[in-house]
């Protein structure tokens, strides 16, 4: 698949990595430098068992946040309104921006998957549009 980001306030991150041979390695995010936001919020989505299972389903009023699959992989649906794509998370250090007002979703979890999401705020339920129909009313109210 290719991951090429052609919907609207959305790109890929690339963390460096820093190789320690047979060791392991570090990546790492600092705010404005590799993250375009002040990071407010660190949670992660793990233990999808269930194979079936579609997350997000919801865009963002004012919330920024990264994604990325720190273990196994998931697809994330992206949609502005125009232009809709999936892409495929699979390398920790590779992550997507999710800017303001972008449809999006999380699907076909590997049962091994870890989502770490970066956000620029804390949790506020009156951030969400969480249906579509209203989504595409509010991207368009000029
Ligand atoms: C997003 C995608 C990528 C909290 O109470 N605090 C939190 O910080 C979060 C993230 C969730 N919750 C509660 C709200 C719901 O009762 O956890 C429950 C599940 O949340 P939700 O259905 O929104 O989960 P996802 O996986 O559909 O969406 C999450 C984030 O909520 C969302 O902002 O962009 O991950």
């Amino acid at each position: 698949m290719d991951n090429k980001i052609i919907v609207k306030n959305s790109k890929l991150i690339e963390l460096p990595k820093i190789e320690d041979g047979i060791d392991g390695t570090i990546s790492v995010a600092e705010n404005f430098n590799h993250i375009p936001f002040a990071i407010k919020r660190v949670y992660y989505i793990y233990d999808l068992l269930n194979q079936q299972a579609v997350r997000g389903k919801h865009a963002h009023k004012k919330l920024e946040q990264v994604l990325f699959c720190i273990n196994g992989l998931c697809e994330i649906g992206l949609d502005d309104g125009s232009n809709r794509q999936h892409i495929v998370l699979e390398k920790p250090n590779i992550g997507v921006y999710l800017g303001v007002e972008l449809w999006h979703t999380m699907d076909r979890f590997s049962r091994n998957c870890i989502l770490l999401v970066l956000a620029s705020d804390v949790y506020k339920e009156g951030d969400y549009i969480r249906n579509y129909e209203e989504f595409i009313k509010y991207i368009k109210r000029g």
